[in-house]
């Protein structure tokens, strides 16, 4: 490594040939710079005060030089420093240029190479199943809404010609919000038991004919079994105008279940009650698992009952007898299916908990 030599006298020739072989290891030494780290112990052994190359030149040339050569001495030393701070300035350039590029080689992307696949997602079975009986009734020509899931006592119940102490409005049946104790009955919030207040909100909104299918979330404070949860899917039907039968009524939900199930799926209306339909039914298909003979499923009934259904209660329109709904009039049907009772009846899945479970190996055999 190159070491300041003492001149052996000041004269211009010595200083020349000292000053070249300085300038030639200059050279040599900042060619070498190739990092940072390299860079910064090249500027310290050229410029550090103490000891660095040109505080030896100050000491070994300068400061040794006799009275009359101090001044040309002086300027080349002057001249010297100037050389050498431009040196490691160019020096540091190139340094953290090679770094910079070492860095983006390191980070470089290869745009050829197969992107990341992300799997693409399906409608859950029980959306799908929804979304299909929404379509078999669109395609008859109905109409589509929606209400809210958290309603009051009297869309849910009252308007709906639950009597006062009707057992639904226990809450054994019921999920009631908390601190409404205050509050009229009627105006008491909780989470809707049912599709059925929307058919309330339908004609508070629009005069007769109506003819409405609303699918959404109903919740019950139902103890979890193979066919029933808390939380479940319904599809509400309401259609209104002159001159419905309960021949239309059938004629309709028939039609329904053999375009969901196919022309082969046997259906059964059996007499039923719901304070607001009058009569009233309950809609069942054949048990899918034992084909009808009798199981744990179908509680060895041989029937799986899907809905429930009937022709709207006189006493229901006198709540929006305003709106145009005179009960001698008007005359319509209501129906409520459960979504998931469908699903598993059309996938045939027997225990409507692997419904919620979040088992992607159960939801994907419906991608
Ligand atoms: C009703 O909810 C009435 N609102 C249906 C209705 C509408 C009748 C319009 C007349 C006119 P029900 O409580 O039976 O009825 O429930 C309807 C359907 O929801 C049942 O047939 C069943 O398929 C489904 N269901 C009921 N409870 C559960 C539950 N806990 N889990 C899953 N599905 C259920």
């Amino acid at each position: 490594m190159y070491q300041v030599p003492k001149l052996a006298d000041h004269s211009a020739a010595a200083l020349d040939a000292a000053v070249r072989e300085l300038l030639a290891a200059l050279e040599a030494e900042a060619a070498a710079v190739a990092g940072e780290n390299e860079w910064r112990a090249f500027r310290d052994r050229w410029m550090a005060r103490k000891n660095g190359v040109l505080t030896q030149v100050n000491d070994l040339w300068l400061k040794a030089a006799p009275g009359p050569a101090k001044r040309e001495v002086g300027q080349r030393v002057n001249q010297l420093n100037k050389q050498v701070e431009e040196r490691v300035e160019a020096a540091k350039e190139r340094a953290s240029g090679a770094a910079t590029s070492s860095k983006l080689a390191g980070e470089r992307v290869d745009v050829t190479l197969p992107g990341t696949r992300r799997p693409l997602g399906v409608e859950h079975p029980v959306i799908r199943t929804m979304n299909e009986i929404v379509r078999v009734f669109q395609r008859m020509g109905y109409s589509v809404g929606e209400g809210p899931e958290v309603e009051t006592d009297y869309y849910n119940f009252e308007a709906l010609n639950f009597p006062p102490n009707h057992p639904a409005r226990d809450t054994q049946d019921t999920v009631f919000l908390a601190g409404q104790e205050k509050k009229q009955q009627r105006d008491r919030l909780l989470l809707r038991t049912h599709t059925s207040p929307v058919q309330i909100h339908v004609m508070e909104q629009q005069p007769p004919p109506v003819r409405i299918v609303i699918p959404g979330k109903v919740y019950r404070h139902d103890t979890p079994d193979a066919t029933h949860s808390p939380v479940f899917h319904q599809v509400e039907g309401l259609v209104v105008d002159t001159n419905i039968t309960f021949r239309d009524l059938k004629g309709t939900l028939d039609h329904a279940m053999k375009a969901l199930f196919g022309a082969s799926m046997k259906t059964r209306f059996f007499p039923s009650f719901f304070p607001f339909t009058e009569p009233s039914a309950d809609v069942a298909v054949s048990c899918f698992k034992c084909g009808g003979k009798g199981c744990r499923l179908c509680k060895m009934s041989g029937w799986i009952e899907l809905l429930g259904a009937g022709m709207v209660d006189p006493n229901v329109y006198e709540f929006v007898r305003k709106n145009g709904y005179d009960p001698a009039k008007v005359s319509g049907f209501a129906f409520g299916m459960g979504v998931e009772r469908i699903a598993m009846a059309i996938y045939g899945i027997d225990d409507i908990q692997l419904l919620y479970s979040g088992d992607v190996r159960f939801l994907e055999q419906f991608a």
